[in-house]
This record gives structure tokens, C-alpha cells and sequence, in this order.
């Protein structure tokens, strides 16, 4: 094919795949997926990849790959529906893009450019799954996992240290950087509350011992900070959602975006991970928090909310579906915007109510096979009464 009819058709599958209608898939009755992706990596602008000069690109070749969208953080702006969207190159370099939609499920399109976050002294090799946050101090407060190679270990080329880089803007255009988070231990998975309590702003954390190892203690831990500007972590990190062995969350846990407030509670959207022969599994899971103290657990539905099912098994980094975005939309419904296998992004829809009552009604986890099965039969048990009405 010539320069021409490539670029033609370059443009036309674009212009295809960002105008693409997607319908819901009715489920579980506590949520919908939908039919395609929200946003893929062919679904970022040619303009960013291609040389559209034929005097230097004369077969119209890709010059930038793109590996994967995934992670994205998630607002509602102006009416429009903003994904703060982990990019991944083929370089294996992630930044952050941001894509917009009029209603959430389709029609997401990048803005003109990737967005240019002002970097600290010391340069990040890689950023990545920015949560977002509308804070009532009035900024939107974008927290982030910054990863560097640990210098205190020359000989191990793969030892890197995260921590929790911050920047604040009002429309997503302009960012200003703040500090990192100063804190004892690595941190990955860094969320803010978005209201201040007691005064002071608060922050749902991950402490972990080292890069990949969470250690010994570990959950999704909760502490409060004095001044955003300088940020650090002087109180204890209190440990509000544990991990509990042969649970979803056995491995690792993490918040993901920050709760939504309820009038029954705050309800949390979190991923567990556990250990298996092909490696690790990501998975969903949910909890709420009471109003008054959102450190304080008081629904803890079994199991995960959602794992991943056909093609969401298959992508860069198997069997992993990770959030931390979602939308609380002005008339009850929710968008939870979820990544599957670290490749492509999708939505699922729910309300309000639903998910609070799948948090309030789903039974616990007792913690053994016994338990699983009597509350298997106390269910058929009422069941029975109401089978042929
Ligand atoms: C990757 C992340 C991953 C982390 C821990 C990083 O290098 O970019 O996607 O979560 O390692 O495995
Ligand atoms: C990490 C996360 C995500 C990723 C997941 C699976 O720990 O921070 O970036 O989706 O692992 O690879």
C-alpha cells in the first residue's frame, strides 16, 4: 500500500474504533460490562504515533508504538466524562493521557496531547494509575505511583523503589507538582480522601516493606497528613482492610479510586491479589466504611466483586482486572472504569443503591469451607418458602 491509501486507512480505523457504540450486558443484577472496551491502544491518535510527512516517512510506517491504555484515574467535568488514562509505550514507559466521553460508555477520544506533568529533581523512570480526587480544599488532587531504579543496589537491575507522587490542578490541563509523599515504606497505592477529617487531610496507603513484597503486616491502611504541600507520613498508618489468609485479598490489597459517600457509608472499591500457580490474580473487591469514620469497616461482602472473564483474561500481564476510577453520576448510577490484563480499559455500570446493597446484603466470609456451605443451605433454607410464588 502506498503512503496515501495507509494513512487513509490508518484514519478510518481510528475514526471507527472512537465512534463505536457499546452496549450494556446484563449480568449478576449488581452490575453491567459492557460489550467492547472503553479505550484501547488503538484507540490513541495517529498523530501521536505516524509521521505524516511522506517526505520522511514515505511507507507511512508507525513510528511510536503504544502498548496498552489501562489504570485509569476518573471524573466528571462540564457534563463530559474524564479518564485520567495510564498510557504505556512500546517502550515501556507509562504517562498520563487524558480522554474524554459525553456519556461515559463510548465515544472516549484523547485530547490533542498526553499530558506534560512537571516532574521533581530527581526524574521518575516510570509513573503510572493516577487516582483522582475533588477535594473540598477546591483543587482536583492527582495521586500517582512514581517508580525509580534503587540506587542503594547497584548490582540488582531490577530493584526500583515506589512512592506516591502528587500533583494538583482545576481542569486537568495545567498540573502543579508537589512533593512525593515522605513516608518509612514503599507505596503504590496512594488514595485521598476527599474531605478533610479533623481538619486535616486523609489518606488511604498501602505501606509495603519493599518494592514487590508487602511483608509481614500490610492492608489498606489509613493516616492522616498536616500540609499537602508537605506532604508526609508522621502518624501510624492504621490498617483498615487486612489481608486474611485464603481470601482474594491473601497476597496484597489495595485501595482503588477514593469511596463514594452514602448515606449508609463510604463505599470502597479495592483489588486483592493472590497467589497461584500462573502467577498472580488481580481481582475486585468491595467494602464500606461508616460515615462518620471512614477508617471504620462495616460491610465486608465475600469474595471479589469482579474478576476477570474471557478476553479480560489475556493481555501484557495475565489475569488481572485493576481500577482506580469510577464515577458517581448525579442520578445514582455508577461508572466503574476497570482495566483488564494491563492492556485494555473497560467500563461496567451500576447504582448506588445496588452496590450498597450488594455491601450490606452480600454475606460475609467465614473463613472456611464449613461456613461457605451452611450459608449456602440458610439461604435455600428461606429460599424454599418463596420458590412458587
Ligand atoms: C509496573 C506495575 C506493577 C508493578 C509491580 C511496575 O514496574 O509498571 O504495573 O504494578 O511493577 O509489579
Ligand atoms: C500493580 C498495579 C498496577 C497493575 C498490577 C498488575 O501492582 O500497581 O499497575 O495493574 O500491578 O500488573
Amino acid at each position: 500500500m502506498d503512503f496515501q491509501a495507509r494513512k487513509q486507512l490508518v484514519i478510518d480505523r481510528y475514526e471507527a474504533l472512537v465512534t463505536r457504540k457499546n452496549t450494556p450486558i446484563e449480568g449478576n443484577g449488581i452490575y453491567c460490562r459492557y460489550e467492547h472496551p472503553v479505550i484501547t491502544a488503538e484507540m490513541v491518535p495517529p498523530m501521536w504515533k505516524y509521521d505524516f510527512n511522506p517526505e520522511t516517512n514515505p511507507f507511512f510506517e508507525e513510528r511510536i508504538g503504544v502498548n496498552a491504555t489501562l489504570n485509569a484515574g476518573a471524573i466528571k467535568m462540564g457534563g463530559n466524562y474524564l479518564l485520567v488514562v495510564r498510557v504505556e509505550g512500546n517502550d515501556r514507559k507509562s504517562f498520563f493521557a487524558v480522554a474524554e466521553s459525553p456519556n461515559g460508555v463510548d465515544n472516549f477520544r484523547f485530547w490533542e496531547r498526553p499530558v506534560t506533568l512537571p516532574d521533581t529533581e530527581d526524574l521518575a523512570t516510570n509513573v503510572y494509575d493516577m487516582r483522582l480526587t475533588r477535594h473540598e480544599d477546591g483543587w482536583i488532587y492527582g495521586l500517582f505511583c512514581v517508580e525509580r531504579r534503587d540506587k542503594s543496589k547497584p548490582g540488582d537491575l531490577s530493584a526500583a523503589t515506589a512512592s506516591c507522587g502528587i500533583a494538583r490542578t482545576k481542569d486537568l490541563k495545567h498540573w502543579e507538582r508537589l512533593p512525593d509523599l515522605k513516608c518509612k515504606s514503599q507505596q503504590r497505592n496512594v488514595v485521598l480522601h476527599p474531605e478533610f477529617v479533623d481538619g486535616k487531610y486523609a489518606l488511604y496507603t498501602r505501606p509495603q516493606d519493599s518494592f514487590i513484597d508487602t511483608g509481614s503486616g500490610g492492608g489498606i491502611g489509613w493516616t492522616l497528613i498536616d500540609d499537602i504541600t508537605k506532604p508526609e507520613v508522621t502518624r501510624e498508618e492504621k490498617i483498615i482492610d487486612e489481608r486474611i489468609y485464603h481470601t482474594i485479598k491473601e497476597a496484597k490489597n489495595g485501595e482503588g479510586p477514593h469511596p463514594i459517600k452514602t448515606p449508609k457509608g463510604w463505599l470502597h472499591l479495592a483489588h486483592g491479589v493472590r497467589n497461584c500457580a500462573s502467577g498472580l490474580r488481580y481481582v475486585l473487591y468491595m467494602y464500606m466504611t461508616a460515615l462518620d469514620e471512614p477508617w471504620r469497616r462495616i460491610a465486608a461482602p465475600a469474595g471479589y466483586f469482579m474478576a476477570p472473564v474471557g478476553e479480560e483474561y489475556v493481555g501484557d500481564v495475565m489475569n488481572v482486572l485493576f481500577s482506580n476510577g469510577w464515577i458517581a453520576d448525579e442520578d445514582g448510577r455508577v461508572l466503574i472504569y476497570y482495566a483488564s490484563s494491563d492492556t485494555r480499559l473497560h467500563v461496567a455500570t451500576s447504582t448506588i443503591d445496588r452496590l450498597v446493597d450488594y455491601c450490606l446484603n452480600t454475606p460475609q466470609d467465614g473463613l472456611t469451607t464449613t461456613h461457605s456451605v451452611e450459608t449456602i443451605n440458610a439461604l435455600i433454607d428461606r429460599n424454599i418458602n418463596f420458590l412458587n410464588k
